[in-house]
């Protein structure tokens, strides 16, 4: 018999539709789910490939132990004892806070719901946070602030067709969500304009009316010099800022000192394109400002997020149809891992730590006194950064922070450094292959769960194949290790029984998913969260008639540009930007176990301008280094006119000689946390000739 299992992508936060059909192989196809209004069948190369990941040959199908420096295959009654033992020798020796917890975004809101109750229930400590840290927190906080709720779009993105002009702000859509590259076509289709702003002419660059190229790290005065135009234009909406608003007279002095010619000098945004800009942004009745990694991850990520936030609604372009700011969230559950409690400050339903009653709520859901419950913790790179020291056992579960983590070679060091590390993944990542205990899991195909997209829809993946016999669920794993930590109850391996009590522990959050049922989902194809009861339809468009905050008004910013924590000098004189390509995912742990995507994106490489080329001496694809105050890196020169010539750009998808963390600051945002992945100060050189930039050489661009 032929079944057919819809369910969606394990990759990005777009979580496209998919069907899965049976092979002859026994593993499973991926087909086209035209029925799923947000990719309408259309998937990338990616999705389209994701089953290669569970053939037994390229994932773990047993656990490992580490025996004599060595991992080697052991029985899971060995290895959750090993791990079992370890959390418990450290957490008597150290206390609770020395056992850490590194969480992902892209595990179901189940996962991330069980990996937070685990870590304050079981183990009892406060040093818990996540990947989504490095991805969306900026903006989080940023969204937070101003309109009291965070949620990636407040919109549907069948919306943005039918908006008037929507400003793009580094985002590389048509690589790292094509099938969303649809919406971009249709809005132009329809007469609508399409600003993006980006330091490099990227593909998605390539689909605009207007492309401005502004230096790595300088948004802030970008958006602040937008807006200082349309006070000075008198493009104010006076009615909505009064009406809808509080905090403009702050705001707006802070952004009359940023005048069009500081901005220009600043940015390297010519005044006329700065002018085109605001007139596309301010002309038609609807607007949009969707911001993705760019902006975001900057030490400044949430005064950028602010100061956009601040143009819509000095426009009067939020929180009215078809109008407003939105993030562009980039893991699969990017958006539901930040709801439910992986995160350091947080407990289910998007609630505050902090918040008397937010404890006292989620504690009695879990069955606990609400004193028991732990404070924050550390940020994820702080807590990276302290282990070995402070915190000296680990438990990572959906992350390969080898990779992906700012300041990588010494983020390895401190994970050697530990006395015990778990890690439990579907392949042995660059993370994995450091544990002390690695613990193979089951993967979306093989296991049904929740995840949240970045329209903040709530959809079920559902399994279609079992997994092969030596592996594992998450939710597993943890029931297994609380038991065996002395707490035997609270732990269900049964995903809709995690996600009923996840329900009733968001009632009345935020984020609040108490009327979502898997029957619902099924029936449905999604539910946008808040939906507090069952015979609530959801909530697809956010803000039109209030915002979140307690008086229902939105709040300006009021912020001013700052530079980025390391500007470019005599020594390090040009920019490093860093992000993604098309054909690989993230730290690459999955997708560069993929033969077609490999071909298709085989390595690192390091993209450069023409004239940078030219003055250290390299041709396309000959060696460059690039080296920072961390460290460095080498990677083939790809060669383009499309990158500012003051800056380079290198993909993150790859450990080893190419690795760009090498080269990354662990700066922080001091609101989230967020580092500066996307501006750093580097020397190029051509790699084993030891030429390049002489001391005192400032690119001029
Ligand atoms: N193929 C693929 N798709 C993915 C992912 C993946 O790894 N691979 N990851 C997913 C995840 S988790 C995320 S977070 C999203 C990320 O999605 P995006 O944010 O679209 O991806 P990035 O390539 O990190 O960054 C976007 C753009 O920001 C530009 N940029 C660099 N510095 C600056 C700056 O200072 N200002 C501005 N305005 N722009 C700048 C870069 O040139 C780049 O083109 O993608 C998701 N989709
Ligand atoms: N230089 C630079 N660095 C960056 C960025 C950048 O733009 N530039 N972007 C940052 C961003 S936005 C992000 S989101 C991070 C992402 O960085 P990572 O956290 O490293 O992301 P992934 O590669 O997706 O890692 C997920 C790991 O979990 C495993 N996994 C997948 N599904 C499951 C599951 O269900 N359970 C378990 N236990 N494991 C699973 C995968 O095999 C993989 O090893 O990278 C950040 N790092
Ligand atoms: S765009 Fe994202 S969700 Fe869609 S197929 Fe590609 S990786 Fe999967
Ligand atoms: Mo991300």
């Amino acid at each position: 018999m032929l079944t057919v299992t819809p369910t969606h992508c394990p990759y990005c936060s777009l979580q496209c539709g998919m069907n899965l059909v049976p092979t002859a192989s026994g593993v499973v196809g991926v087909e086209e789910r035209a029925g799923f209004p947000v990719n309408r069948g259309a998937l990338c190369g990616k999705g389209r490939t994701a089953a290669a990941v569970l053939a037994p040959g390229v994932r773990l199908t047993g656990p490992l132990v580490r025996r004599g420096g060595a991992l080697e295959p052991a029985s899971w009654d060995e290895a959750l004892r090993l791990v079992a033992e370890g959390l418990s020798r450290t957490r008597s020796a150290h206390g609770p806070d020395a056992c850490g917890v590194f969480g992902g975004g892209g595990l179901t809101n189940e996962k991330a719901y069980g990996l937070g109750k685990f870590a304050r229930v079981v183990l009892g400590t406060s040093q818990i946070d996540y990947n989504g840290r490095f991805c969306m927190s900026s903006a989080a906080a940023g969204q937070l602030a101003a309109f009291g709720l965070d949620r990636g779009l407040p919109f549907p993105l069948e919306d943005i067709p039918r908006t008037g002009c929507v400003v793009l702000v580094g985002s590389n859509m048509a690589e790292t969500m094509p099938p969303a590259v649809r919406y971009l076509n249709e809005l132009r289709e329809n007469g609508g304009t399409l600003v993006v702003i980006d330091p490099r002419r990227t593909r998605t660059a390539e689909l605009a009316d207007l492309h401005l190229a502004p230096r790595p790290g300088t948004d802030l005065a970008l958006a602040l010099g937008m807006l200082h135009l349309v006070v000075t234009e008198g493009r104010v909406d006076e009615e909505f800022v009064r009406a809808r608003t509080r905090g403009w007279e702050d705001a707006r002095a802070a952004v009359m000192a940023h005048w069009p010619e500081y901005v220009e000098r600043v940015t390297g945004v010519a005044v006329p394109q700065l002018r085109e800009a605001v007139r596309m942004f301010c002309e038609p009745e609807s607007a949009m400002v969707l911001t993705a990694r760019g902006p975001e991850q900057q030490s400044k990520g949430t005064d950028t997020v602010g100061a956009w936030i601040n143009l819509c609604l000095a426009t009067g372009r939020a929180g009215r149809p078809l109008s407003g700011y939105g993030c562009l969230t980039g893991q699969g559950n990017g958006q539901g891992g930040r709801e439910h409690g992986q995160k350091s400050d947080q407990l289910p339903g998007y609630r505050k730590l902090t918040d008397p009653a937010a404890r006292a709520h989620v504690a009695g859901v879990w069955g606990v006194d609400p004193d028991s419950l732990p404070g924050p913790g550390r940020s994820a790179y702080e807590l990276l950064d302290a282990l070995g020291r402070d915190v000296r056992a680990l438990l990572v579960m959906g992350s390969n922070p080898v990779v992906s983590a700012p300041r990588a070679a010494h983020v390895e060091e401190r994970l050697r450094s530990l006395d015990f590390l778990a890690v439990a993944d579907v392949v042995l990542s660059e993370t994995a292959a450091l544990a002390d205990v690695v613990l193979p899991v089951t993967q979306w195909a093989e296991e049904t769960g929740t995840v949240t997209s970045l329209e903040g829809r709530v959809l079920l993946r559902r399994r279609a194949v079992a997994p092969p016999e030596g592996v594992r669920s998450d939710l597993e794993v943890l029931r297994e290790l609380a038991g065996r930590l002395g707490v035997e109850k609270g732990f269900p391996a049964d995903p809709e029984e995690v996600f009923e009590e996840l329900r009733r522990a968001s009632e009345g959050g935020a984020a609040d998913y108490a009327g979502i049922s898997y029957r619902r989902l099924v029936e449905e194809d999604g539910v946008f969260w808040p939906c507090p009861e069952e015979e609530h339809p959801g909530t697809p468009r956010l803000f039109l008639e209030r915002f979140a905050t307690e008086d229902g008004q939105a709040r300006f910013a009021a912020v001013s540009h700052r530079a980025a924590a390391e500007e470019p000098d005599a020594e390090f004189p040009v920019h490093l930007t860093t992000g993604r390509v098309v054909s690989q995912y993230q730290s690459g742990a999955q997708t560069r176990r993929v033969a077609e995507l490999n071909a298709a994106a085989p390595g690192p490489f390091v993209e450069l301008h023409p004239r940078l080329a030219a003055r250290i001496g390299v041709a396309e694809g000959e060696p460059v280094a690039v080296v920072s105050r961390r460290g460095r890196a080498e990677a083939p020169a790809r060669i383009t006119a499309g990158i500012r010539p003051d800056t380079v750009f290198m993909p993150f998808h790859w450990p080893g000689a190419g690795r760009a963390n090498n080269l990354t600051t662990p700066a922080l945002d001091p609101t989230s946390r967020m580092p500066e992945f996307k501006v750093c100060a580097v020397r190029v050189e051509a790699a084993g000739t030891g030429s390049g930039d002489r001391p005192g050489d400032v690119v001029q661009v």
